[in-house]
């Protein structure tokens, strides 16, 4: 029988106090793995622990920021004390901000790349040694249909998760022969507070536009949910998928393979 079991693993999903991280370390953990977690502030760890333990979750929460390389090493070393070395890392921490490219900043632009792409060089450089002494691990980077696509304001978000995307394949490349294996995942539109924004009613209780839009844009006619992305996350997160090494699973609906509704 196809291994999708987690039992007896070590898993750690950056930015999983809400929203998609969520979503994957629920499912990491349904599936038998530990679970570790970081965000950057005590609120939200608090009312995180307090998520994955409504849902019989002992998820180890902690304040992190992914850009700080001396803080990840810390957790990172903490997780190992405590649970584990890490078995799968999920790199899922991100942001985005939505400003034409003439109007923003090197700071803005820089501020993007740094969390959505230098961090997760930053967390997996900090679990791969272990995983070598280990004999293998799971590295999943939550990509994007920027990986492939762009569009108005989002430049610095689209170069940082194309660069990813590229990240994924180069880890996949060099450790493979360690039994690594690196993999992404690339969500659609995916309904969380990332998203907000987009699908807010407008004044006269109207859909955005391109809360519209999306959906015309996908074949399956709806915005995702977090919950779209468990069974990819375990898939890539288990021995299922030993032999999937630098491929971008995209989770999308079928955004990236339809060209957009027709005319009536
Ligand atoms: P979200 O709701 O905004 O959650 C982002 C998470 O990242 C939060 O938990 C946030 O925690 C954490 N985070 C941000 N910067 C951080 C930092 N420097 N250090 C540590 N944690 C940090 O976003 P989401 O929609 O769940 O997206 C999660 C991932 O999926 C992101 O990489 C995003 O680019 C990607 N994605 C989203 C969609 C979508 O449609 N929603 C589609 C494709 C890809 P705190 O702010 O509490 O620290
Ligand atoms: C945007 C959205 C997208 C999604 C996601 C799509 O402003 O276009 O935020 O970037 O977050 O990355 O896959």
């Amino acid at each position: 029988m196809t291994d999708f079991t987690l039992h007896g693993k070590t898993a750690l999903v950056t930015g999983a106090a809400y929203g998609i991280g969520f979503a994957i370390a629920e499912a990491l953990a349904e599936a038998g793995a530990k679970i570790a977690f970081n965000c950057r502030s005590q609120r939200h760890l608090d009312e995180a622990l307090a998520a994955y333990a409504a849902k019989g979750i002992e998820a180890r929460g902690y304040i992190c920021d992914v850009t700080d390389e001396e803080a990840v090493r810390g957790m990172v070393a903490s997780i190992a004390e405590e649970i584990g070395a890490v078995d799968i890392l999920v790199n899922n921490a991100g942001i985005i901000r939505r400003v034409p490219m003439h109007e923003m900043s090197a700071e803005e632009f820089r501020e993007v790349v740094d969390i959505d792409l230098t961090a997760p060089f930053i967390v997996s450089k900090a679990v791969i040694p272990a995983m070598i002494a280990k004999g293998g691990g799971k590295i999943i980077n939550v990509c994007s249909m920027m990986s492939e696509l762009g569009r108005e304001t989002v430049s610095a978000y689209a170069s940082a998760k194309g660069g990813l995307k590229m990240l994924t394949r180069n880890i996949a490349s060099e450790y493979g022969r360690y039994n690594i294996r690196c993999n992404g995942i690339g969500p659609g539109y995916i309904a969380t507070p990332q998203t907000a924004p987009l699908r807010e009613r407008q004044a006269d209780g109207s859909r955005h536009p391109f809360d519209s839009f999306i959906v015309a844009k996908t074949p399956a006619a709806r915005w995702g949910a977090p919950d779209d992305l468990k069974g990819p996350a375990v898939f890539l997160a288990s021995a299922a998928s030993d032999f999937v090494n630098g491929h971008i699973l995209y989770v999308d609906g079928g955004i990236l393979a339809y060209i957009g509704r027709q005319p009536e």
